[in-house]
């Protein structure tokens, strides 16, 4: 059924400031015209939740209206970026989403914008630079800031709108994304969007200095502004003007502590009984709507909004039944699973030498590992405009391990970034670039800060294309495994992060292997973490050329034919299992056919399954720990389907089950070593 056609007044989506001033009727019967929708819209979704029609929960947006309507209304919706919040209804439907749109979201039927798979508010408008909220609070800001970023370097004057409520306003994403946009001078208006509450916390229990949220703004050298959403609209909506006004002129973030209401409690399901005798009845009167409605009506303009008001009225009760009559979402688990994941992008028309000016294909460099990432990253600062490095002490410094030495007076510090220690708002930032076609590198100093970054690498980054459709390529390099640097500076966290779906990773053991999996990373379009093992940076030069089968790192690599077992590893252990291998044809006179598995996510096993079909033995081994250890996930997926032909169980040999400890010789006891794999094969062989 197509969807009703809109008022004409709301096709009246944007609030020119000086309209204020010179036509101020028409500005506020506006204002009030998307008030009116917004709230009635809130009103009848709890309804139609209370009757059992939607699913999950419902968040109201009734009483933020006087905040969210003006502000979006003010929003250069063709260049601006946004990320709306639980309570910020009126502002999906004033970017530009149909109100059936919104209501299918929370119908979560089969015309959802999100096909069903988020509920509620989890939505948004990617293509156009409106960000679909996860539920984790906080993350979003940097992601705003990231794309805003985005825009301004594309020579768009853009501002980001960046919400979050009082609560939200304490996780670290919020502090580390302040401070970064006031270092990167980056247009975001920071709204706090202070109902008092964060479920049933009050702001006094949320921060200790004092409940003036926007104080803090000082302390990221940042201007801080109070206003009260709850007084008139015409004077928020002017204080509401001079800011974003501001922000986009001088191109410094500003905090605001917008004072405003939750007039329904935290959602659907809140019984309300932590609020003092009285405090709701006072939210209720503090309900600046009703108030707005009647200064309209003393000036003489009840007969016009009147007429509006029953059209909107219509309009939605109209868009309410063609959205109940959508069908529920059916979707298969194979179309689910087929849309984790970015399809292929076609390859990038890289210079076909390793050196983008130099002009010989068959040209080659005889370089470390360390080097021959920084080729490549040389290479593709050097071809790809869209790129970025982002990273701690990256740029001057050249990175801990030197990979990006030199980048910085090549290419400028404006995509040879130096980050500060904020791993978690530098990814999100990095994610909003990805978001507007950039395609951002990002170092992590060690891949054990890495888990700083968790919820913005695992829940954001990696579930976006599942969510909407939306591409973020991002590679994350990460120096892992152990080189006696102890606990937090030596952990392989392959399973970890890619035990989440929606990320791709590649593990390199060569210099040929690292420079081409770096440029198959790039240009991919999602998330691809690079496991670059330290003890490999600099173990000897090797020749590497430019390789035109360069993304065929994206499947195992055979490294050694052989009859007697399939041997299955990757990154350093690499090498130790060809030692291991060299042994065993001397010693025992037998071979294995031993294969680098290079991407570990997606697996790709098929030649190591023919492998396995030859042989009927497997030995897997891996430098991560055993228990929930790469290494099961492997065994599992071979066995699986060969389980009867084995003649001997799968051997599965990795470090124990042990935060990395220090002294060396510890170090040698808790990861495989030569002479352990040689006596645990030994063993196995019988
Ligand atoms: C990081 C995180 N922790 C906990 C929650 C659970 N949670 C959802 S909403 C909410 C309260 C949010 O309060 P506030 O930020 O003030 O926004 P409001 O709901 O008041 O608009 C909490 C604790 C969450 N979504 N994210
Ligand atoms: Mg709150």
């Amino acid at each position: 059924m197509a969807f009703p056609t809109p008022p004409a007044v709301l096709s009246q989506r944007d609030l020119r400031p000086d309209e204020l001033t010179s036509n101020p009727t028409a500005a506020l019967l506006r204002l009030h015209a998307w008030m009116h929708l917004t709230r009635t819209a809130s009103n009848r979704i709890l309804e139609l939740f209370r009757q059992g029609l939607m699913k999950g929960t419902v968040t109201g947006g009734q009483g933020n209206e006087a905040l969210i309507i003006p502000l979006a209304l003010l929003a250069d919706k063709a260049v601006d970026v946004v990320s709306f919040t639980h309570r910020d209804c009126g502002g999906q439907l004033i970017w530009g989403r149909h109100l059936c749109e919104h209501l299918n979201q929370y119908f979560a039927n089969a015309d959802s914008p999100t096909q069903a798979r988020e509920g509620n508010v989890h939505y948004g408008d990617p293509a156009h630079r409106s960000l679909p909220m996860i539920s984790h609070l906080g993350t979003m800001i940097s992601n705003v800031a990231g794309l805003t970023d985005s825009q301004r370097r594309l020579g768009r004057p853009a501002i980001g709108f960046a919400f979050f409520g009082d609560g939200g306003s304490s996780t670290g994403d919020i502090h580390e994304t302040l401070n970064l946009a006031s270092l990167l001078s980056l247009p975001v208006l920071f709204v706090i969007e202070n109902n008092r509450y964060a479920y049933s916390t009050p702001v006094s229990e949320q921060f200790a200095a004092g409940t003036e949220l926007w104080r803090r703004a000082a302390g990221y050298g940042i201007e801080g502004l109070a206003i009260d959403t709850t007084g008139d609209v015409l004077e928020t909506t002017r204080a509401f003007a001079a800011a974003v006004e501001k922000v986009r002129r001088t191109s410094r973030p500003m905090l605001i502590e917008a004072h405003t209401l939750r007039l329904r409690g935290h959602a659907a399901y809140d019984t309300c009984d932590y609020l003092k005798p009285g405090e709701n009845d006072a939210f209720l009167a503090a309900d600046p709507v009703p108030r707005f409605r009647a200064a309209l009506v003393a000036a003489g303009h009840e007969p016009a909004m009147r007429q509006v008001e029953a059209e909107l009225d219509a309009y939605l009760e109209a868009c309410i039944k063609v959205s109940l009559a959508v069908p529920r979402s059916h979707q298969s688990a194979a179309k689910m699973l087929g849309e984790v994941l970015a399809p292929d992008a076609p390859p990038l028309p890289w210079v076909p030498s390793v050196e983008s000016d130099g002009p010989a294909p068959q040209k080659t460099a005889h370089v470390t590992m360390a080097q021959a990432l920084n080729k490549a990253l040389f290479k593709i600062l050097a071809e790809r405009p869209e790129s970025l490095v982002l990273g701690q002490d990256i740029a001057t410094y050249g990175g801990a391990f030197k990979v990006t030495e030199g980048l910085l007076p090549a290419f400028g510090r404006a995509r040879v970034l130096n980050t500060p220690l904020a791993e978690s708002a530098c990814t999100g930032y990095a994610i909003g670039l990805a978001l507007n076609g950039h395609r951002p590198i990002e170092e992590f100093q060690f891949a054990d800060f890495a888990t700083e970054a968790v919820t913005q690498i695992t829940q954001n980054a990696a579930t976006y294309h599942f969510r909407c459709g939306a591409k973020v390529p991002l590679v994350l390099r990460f120096p892992c495994g152990s080189v006696g640097l102890g606990s937090f500076h030596s952990q392989e966290l392959e399973a970890l992060f890619l035990s989440m779906p929606g990320l791709k990773g590649l593990y390199p053991s060569t210099p040929q292997d690292a420079f081409n999996a770096l440029l198959a990373a790039y240009e991919d379009d999602n998330p691809v973490i690079l496991f670059e093992h330290k003890a490999l940076y600099r173990r000897g030069k090797h020749d590497i050329v430019w390789d035109p089968n360069y993304r065929d790192v994206w499947r195992p690599r055979r490294v050694r034919a052989g009859t007697f077992a399939t041997f299955v590893t990757y990154g350093e252990m690499v090498h130790l299992a060809e030692e291991a291998c060299t042994y065993f044809e001397t010693e025992y006179e037998r071979s294995f056919d031993l294969f680098d598995l290079r991407a570990l996510s997606p697996l790709r096993l098929d030649e190591i399954k023919a492998s396995l079909d030859r042989t009927h033995r497997l030995i897997v081994l891996h430098e991560g720990r055993r228990s929930h250890g790469f290494g099961a996930e492997l065994v599992a997926r071979l066995t699986e389907e060969h389980f009867f032909s084995l003649e001997a169980p799968p051997l599965r040999i990795a470090s124990l089950d042990l935060p990395v400890p220090f002294a060396p010789e510890l170090e040698q006891v808790f990861r495989p070593t030569k002479d352990k794999l040689i006596e645990q094969i030994a063993n196995w062989m019988g």
